[in-house]
């Protein structure tokens, strides 16, 4: 019978968030109409992905990339970025949004800021389309305006501890949502005969200890010392235990679900051409830092926890180290040892 109940009785995405709302009885559903835009904004993603993964497999989009109406074929990139920001704005709940795409924020008009009884506005940053060509992913975290003043750029600049919610969605052989909004993490796949994301993944944790590693091994002669003792560490354990395996993607969203699900570490360090690493504070960092926490894991920067960190500038970067506890609690160990040198 349950298995007859749970096919049948089906939790989508919309109804996960509704049950999360009614926790919170003084909400006005606020959050879960910023959420289901933010939904929206994913499925159109997600069909304009495989769309064009078609249209270059069968040659459609030929070499000028000109489509038969003459219009220059939009770069994914491009079209995911104004699919999110018009997503975001048209919930009328937002006031400031920092994409990946746009050097500068997008500050939203005042009739489209959510009105005056709205007393709650949110600052949403996001990656419409991360990581390289093999899988593309996008990546969102949620913040709330302080109060109700005009909004300025520093109410975005706030520490990755402040989110709200953060998500990552995955367009690959199907696609993925994963999101927390401060209360664990939960999994949800498109199913695209109901246009409608189903739970799969409920209350994902991250196993304390993992057996892989994953890092781009190709920047291994720029690495600093303690990045260097532990990738040694995984390869050649001096413990008696067996070496870690190594598994590296190229897109972090995919790099970090792997993670999540089976437990190690995902590394993106410092190095001498980068002193800050690569990855972004924002739309990055921050939003798989507090994903990774709320599963069970940690997320540190070689200095201090990630979420901690106060971003200066919207596109900064940081060096990241997260995963399972206790494999980010010998990262800590090797950087702590270096800093009391
Ligand atoms: P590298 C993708 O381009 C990205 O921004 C992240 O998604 C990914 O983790 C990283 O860069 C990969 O960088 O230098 O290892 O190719």
């Amino acid at each position: 019978h349950s298995a007859d109940a749970q096919r049948t009785d089906l939790m989508t995405i919309t109804r996960f968030v509704l049950n999360e709302q009614s926790k919170h009885p003084e909400s006005r559903g606020d959050f879960t109409i910023l959420l289901s835009h933010i939904v929206l904004g994913c499925k159109f993603v997600c069909s304009a992905v495989n769309k064009a993964g078609l249209a270059k497999l069968i040659g459609l989009a030929g070499e000028t990339n000109v489509q038969a109406s003459g219009e220059e074929q939009k770069k994914l990139d491009v079209l995911s970025n104004e699919v999110f920001c018009k997503a975001l704005i048209s919930s009328g709940r937002t006031c400031i949004l920092v994409s990946e795409e746009d050097e500068d924020a997008i500050f939203v008009q005042p009739s489209l800021r959510g009105n005056c009884i709205v007393a709650i506005r949110y600052c949403v940053v996001f990656d419409p389309l991360d990581g390289s060509s093999n899988i593309d992913c996008g990546i969102f975290g949620i913040y709330m305006m302080k109060d109700n003043h005009e909004p300025i750029i520093e109410d975005v600049l706030q520490p990755g501890k402040n989110m709200l919610a953060a998500g990552y969605c995955m367009y690959g052989s199907s696609c993925t949502l994963v999101i927390s909004t401060g209360s664990g993490v939960n999994g949800f796949t498109l199913d695209p005969s109901l246009g409608e994301f189903i739970l799969t993944h409920p209350d994902i944790k991250i196993p304390k200890k993992g057996k892989i590693y994953s890092v781009n091994e190709g920047n291994a002669k720029n690495w600093d010392g303690p990045t260097a003792s532990y990738v040694e560490k995984c390869k050649f354990p001096t413990d008696g235990s067996p070496a870690k395996s190594l598994r590296y993607i190229g897109s972090m969203v995919a790099d970090v679900h792997r993670t999540l699900l089976y437990g190690g570490t995902f590394l993106y360090p410092a190095d001498k051409k980068s002193p800050n690493g690569k990855l972004r504070v924002l739309y990055e960092v921050f939003p798989m830092s507090f994903l990774m926490e709320q599963a069970g894991g940690q997320a540190f920067t070689g200095k201090e926890r990630a979420l901690d960190l106060i971003p200066t500038k919207l596109h900064e970067r940081s060096p990241i180290f997260l995963g399972s506890y206790d494999d980010i609690e010998e990262i800590k160990a090797l950087y702590a040892a270096e800093e009391g040198k």
